[in-house]
């Protein structure tokens, strides 16, 4: 299949699921498009079947917002034209869906003919879509698409709870290439950051106040207090300020790395003991996923679609939202010896392999059949 992918090109959960998927779908042979304002972050190479088209939106003094939703569906339309693409993608509903059906509208007045799959990824539905600002036009573009998909059944729930929603959802989780994940553990190097005896704990966000990373700080302060332990945060947002200055007020300035963005997070996860994510909303929490996908334990809060990926007792704790105490008690008793240690490694990893990008992509394809065949 001819595929265009829409989507954010940022270091965003969404933006990395869009970009694996395309890398995925490609070496299945299909022909995939990405059609957005940068190239993706997670994008590693452009193959022969790998495109990536640039959406300019070319500034003028009369608009005080530039259109880019009118020049992501300009683009839309002469790229389908232009390749014969077969079916569009979009990942995130705001404006992607929205953009999407202006193309697929357009298009139509030619005579062209294509389907929109419509992946729902989280604050499009509960923060930014929920809005009354936006709420008319995501309800419209769910219910144009042709398929809709959710990344977890709480985001379905909380789909169908906040919109007038008239098509099916489908729910496919987010997915992890676990083998890709073998070959990084065999080059990790721990001893690059930590002693031997020193624990080593990861946070990684885009600091957004939704991921609540002075929780973060709070549940070292408690577990720094009785191991030795190291946190590293990996990633860049508002809340990065408050929490160096948190960690200077606790005099844990020299326990805890700011480490910025960074391309190569497994690279730290590998040599990571913990994983702490303690959300005020997660529709799914691919961070949680990635972690666990190299055998790190996960303490996080029990909100959205994260029971549905860290199970309690079992790859890590789950806590309500905060309930910091909670979540440093339950870290400490996973970091209590190595047997348990170990134990809850294993589990984390295993639990991973339940999302394995080889059985969840056929799905997709399943999906796109079905798209087109409603045409
Ligand atoms: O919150 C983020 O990390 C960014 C956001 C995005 O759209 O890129 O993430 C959302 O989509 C991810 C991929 O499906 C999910 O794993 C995240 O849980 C979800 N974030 C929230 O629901 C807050």
């Amino acid at each position: 299949m001819r595929i265009a992918i829409v989507c954010y090109p940022t270091f965003g959960g969404s933006g990395v699921v869009a970009t694996e998927l395309g890398m995925a779908l490609s070496k299945r042979g299909h022909e995939i498009h990405f059609i957005t304002y940068k190239q993706p972050v997670r994008l590693e190479q452009l193959t022969g079947n790998i495109h990536f088209h640039e959406v300019n939106v070319p500034e003028y003094p009369l608009f005080h917002f530039q259109p880019y939703e009118l020049a992501l569906s300009s683009k839309l339309v002469n790229m389908v034209k232009l390749y014969d693409i077969e079916l569009l993608h979009v990942h995130y509903a705001i404006p992607h869906a929205y953009a999407g059906y202006m193309a697929k509208k357009m298009l139509e007045e030619e005579g062209i003919f294509i389907p929109m799959v419509t992946t729902l990824h989280g604050t499009d539905i509960t923060l930014v879509g929920n809005h009354p600002f936006y709420k008319p036009a995501v309800t419209f573009s769910i219910n144009k698409s042709d398929v809709v998909t959710s990344v977890s059944e709480s985001l379905k729930e909380d789909t169908l709870r906040s919109f007038e929603i008239t098509k099916e959802i489908n729910v496919v989780p987010n997915f992890i290439d676990s083998t890709k994940y073998l070959r990084v553990m065999s080059e990790c190097q721990r001893s690059l950051m930590a002693d031997d005896d020193e624990f080593l704990i990861s946070h990684v966000s885009n600091f957004r106040p939704v991921k609540r990373i002075l929780d973060v700080i709070k549940i070292f302060a408690i577990i720094s207090s009785k191991k030795k332990a190291k946190l590293i945060m990996v990633g860049e947002g508002p809340e990065k300020e408050k929490a160096e200055d948190m960690a200077y007020e606790l005099g844990l300035q020299d326990k805890i790395l700011f480490v910025g963005q960074s391309n190569e997070v497994d690279k730290i996860l590998c040599f990571s003991d913990l994983f702490l994510l303690p959300s005020e909303k997660e529709s799914f929490g691919l961070a949680a996923l990635e972690a666990m996908v190299n055998s790190v334990p996960v303490i996080s809060s029990n909100t959205g679609g994260l029971p549905e990926v860290n199970i309690q007792g079992v790859s890590g704790y789950l806590s309500d939202v905060g309930n910091v105490g909670e979540m440093a008690e339950n870290a400490l008793e996973i970091l209590k010896d190595e047997e348990t240690l170990n134990r809850f490694k294993t589990a984390a990893r295993n639990q991973a392999k339940a999302f394995d990008i080889h059985k969840i992509v056929p799905v997709y394809e399943n999906l796109y059949q079905k798209a087109l065949d409603k045409i």
